[in-house]
């Protein structure tokens, strides 16, 4: 057998001078850096409505979904903490919004919004429809929104009430707002089910993207992450 072409070691580039542009970070790098940035976020204010959150300079990504999509356990999971959102087995029992600040050197770079849930059943209707008009002026008008996580149950799929939030954003979406729709739970999803699923909500979501997500298994931490902090620094 002829020898393999050994010429590749003939056209090692020589070592990179001190001034040249750094290699570009690893994936393990940027989840490494996205996580260490997340777990930064501290609770910043309450607001008992939407309409009296107070207004931010700085970039926010509101995490919005349906009551028990899991949503509080996305937030802590994703920010490293136990208790940042207050996980509840009692569906539509955090009505408040909070704001959490993230950054790093104690210097706030990002807002996260944690958005009361929607679609409970025990909640009158009224409420449910003052609830969708609040949330649809917040998702449209909001001047420091530069992306929406929508956390969505697989298992039930984009109900009604998230359609309706996904049409009130696109137009947004289409002008540079970012959206990442987090599948949840995905552990108790077999893998195909999970990929079918994932293409199913894919063209549901026109343009924004699409994630399988386990707060349980860890699953898609990391990417979610790293998404997140993309949002938040574009530049780098
Ligand atoms: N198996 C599994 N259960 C989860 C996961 N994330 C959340 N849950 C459960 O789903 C329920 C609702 O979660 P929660 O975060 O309170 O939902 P929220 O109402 O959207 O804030 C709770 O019983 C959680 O323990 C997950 O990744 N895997
Ligand atoms: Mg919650």
């Amino acid at each position: 057998m002829a020898p393999r072409y050994q010429g590749s070691l003939m056209t090692t580039p020589a070592p990179s001078p001190a001034s040249a542009t750094p290699p570009a970070a690893t994936e393990t790098d940027r989840i490494r850096t996205a996580l260490g940035w997340m777990h930064t976020a501290h609770f910043l204010t309450s607001a008992p409505q939407l309409e009296h959150l107070p207004p931010v300079d700085l970039p926010e990504i509101a995490f919005v979904g349906r009551s028990n999509a899991g949503k509080s356990t996305a937030i802590n999971t994703l920010t490293q903490q136990t208790r940042l959102a207050f996980a509840s087995k009692t569906p539509g029992r955090t009505q408040h919004i909070n704001l959490f600040g993230v950054g790093k050197q104690k210097i706030d770079d990002g807002v996260l919004a944690d958005l009361p849930g929607y679609g409970y059943a025990a909640v009158p209707k009224e409420a449910k429809l003052r609830w969708q008009r609040v949330m649809g002026n917040y998702l449209m008008t909001r001047e420091s929104l530069r992306g929406v996580v929508l956390m969505v149950d697989p298992r039930q799929g984009l109900t009604e009430l998230d359609e309706i939030l996904l049409d009130v954003i696109r137009p947004r979406v289409a002008e540079g707002l970012k959206l990442l729709v987090l599948l949840t739970k995905s552990d108790k999803l077999t893998r195909s089910e999970g990929a079918r699923v994932l293409s199913i909500t894919r063209l549901q979501a026109g343009g924004g993207e699409v994630k399988l997500f386990s707060a349980l298994k860890k699953q898609g931490v990391g990417e979610a992450a790293e998404l997140l902090w993309r949002w938040i620094h574009p530049n780098t």
